[in-house]
């Protein structure tokens, strides 16, 4: 099905979305809180099905919403994945349609050139600007490291708080909130509001008050069922940043203690994010009120010997989580394929305000009303030179700097523990899943070649302990 032809079934599936409607009664838009944690795990959510993880108020927010268990964000050809990430979050714009990465952040002038439709004659819009013009008051907090500058500077209200020392992030979660409630105490007037919290948790320095540590001890946190020492192979990016917060080998030890501190700082997190909702509820703002809530990357902790979100296993860097609550929203659950860069539209959507044409990513409304089960048949994910295409089923990660295929049935396989590529009867799943990556690299203008004439090493040597 075309994009149009989603944008029709949006449009007619929710009544108070409609343009005509948004129109004629922009006092009854609803507010909209978007929670954009930072390394968010996809299957570190109670009620996402994670028995050991501390979550009560995001889960409400999961059992009186929609959530999307195949949440993604694109890819990144940075280390920092977070970058990109809220780039195309906050423009609504591809991986490979993105301004360099000194544009995104702010570093040079050619961005307001390319919002003026001067460079590629391409007309950018940002989804602060388009909240705005709809007659949003629009407020972010959040950091600035890896943020998209030019995207947030496009907020009414934007106030940064990086909170990079370690003391004080212990108090980062607390401080944001402190910041959003601090907003809605003191805001006049009666636009509908945007706000977009983006505090730097649970990324690493991952520390939490003790009370929150307190909670989680290391010994009794399983490994993940994909935990291996070392990375059997070298994926291109073996010793980036992340990679270097545990040596090698890693241990079981090591793995359940990263993943106690981890776990400790998204308990914060929620409940940081549970005082903002009461506050909300309190000032009988919650029922016109949609809460958002994502991360912009995902992280592994142990998942298959790595550390960081420069891979695209399942649980690594691209999965998130996604969950929407509030006026107009059912409770619900979709195993649809999504990226975050659906959320621009989709926001769009609930806002009751049109869906500019520039826009790439497909509103998640039909999906959410039940009148559609997918917005796409595949879901293609890049970071550096590794490539990945998934379905419904079937997974194909290609790293083309070696010549490297993995093939995984998710149905069965659902870590990615039994790469099938080894077994010849899969020749022809394997054909059909790389002719789909070919599309998937068309259709989204990635260049990269799949096979290296000159394939690099696939053995990959830890570097010695100094
Ligand atoms: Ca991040």
């Amino acid at each position: 099905m075309q994009r149009r032809d989603f944008l029709k079934i949006g449009a007619g599936a929710l009544a108070l979305a409609t343009t005509t409607r948004a129109q004629t009664a922009p006092a009854k838009r609803p507010n909209i809180l978007f929670v954009f944690a930072d390394d968010m795990k996809a299957d570190c959510l109670g009620a996402l099905g994670n028995p050991r993880i501390r979550t009560p108020n995001l889960d409400r927010l999961v059992r009186r919403g929609f959530a999307f268990s195949h949440a993604y964000t694109f890819g990144s050809m940075v280390g920092a994945v977070c970058l990109p990430s809220r780039s195309m979050l906050l423009t609504g714009r591809s991986l490979f349609h993105l301004p360099a990465e000194k544009v995104l952040r702010g570093k040079l002038p050619q961005f307001e050139k390319a919002l003026a439709g001067q460079q590629e004659g391409r007309d950018w819009v940002l989804l602060p600007r388009v909240l705005r013009a709809a007659g949003y008051e629009t407020f972010h907090v959040g950091k600035s490291g890896n943020g998209f500058v030019p995207g947030l500077q496009a907020f009414e209200h934007n106030t940064i708080r990086d909170d990079r020392p370690v003391a004080e992030r212990t108090t980062s979660s607390q401080n944001h909130a402190n910041q959003v409630i601090e907003f809605l105490r003191t805001r006049t007037g009666d636009r509908p509001f945007f706000i977009y919290v983006a505090p730097p948790v649970p990324h690493d320095p991952r520390v939490a008050p003790q009370e929150f540590m307190d909670l989680y001890d290391p010994a009794k946190i399983p490994l993940p069922v994909n935990f291996q020492p070392v990375h059997p192979f070298d994926n291109g990016d073996m010793a980036v940043r992340d990679e270097q917060l545990a040596p090698w080998p890693r241990t079981p030890e090591i793995v359940r203690r990263h993943l106690a501190d981890y776990y400790a700082c998204v308990t914060c997190l929620d409940h940081h994010v549970g005082r903002i909702i009461a506050h909300l509820e309190q000032a009988k703002l919650l029922d016109n009120t949609i809460v958002v809530f994502s991360g912009d990357n995902g992280l592994s902790l142990g998942d298959h010997g790595l550390f960081g979100k420069q891979n695209v296993y399942e649980y690594g860097g691209m999965h998130v989580p996604l969950v929407l609550a509030g006026p107009g929203i059912p409770a619900g659950r979709s195993d649809a394929l999504v990226y975050l860069l659906d959320l621009f539209p989709t926001i769009c959507n609930l806002a009751g305000t049109p869906i500019p044409a520039p826009l790439e990513g497909q509103s998640l409304v039909p999906v959410m009303m039940g009148r559609s089960a997918a917005v796409r048949e595949y879901l293609f994910t890049a970071y550096k030179p590794q490539r990945a295409i998934r379905t419904d089923r079937w997974k194909l990660i290609r790293y083309t700097h070696i010549n490297k295929t993995q093939l995984f049935d998710l149905q069965t396989d659902p870590r990615e523990m039994d790469n099938l590529a080894e077994k010849p009867e899969h020749a022809g799943k394997i054909r059909e899943m790389m002719a789909l990556l070919e599309k998937a690299q068309k259709q989204w203008d990635d260049t990269c070649p799949l096979v290296s004439p000159t394939p690099a090493p696939a053995q990959w040597i830890p570097p010695a302990r100094t």
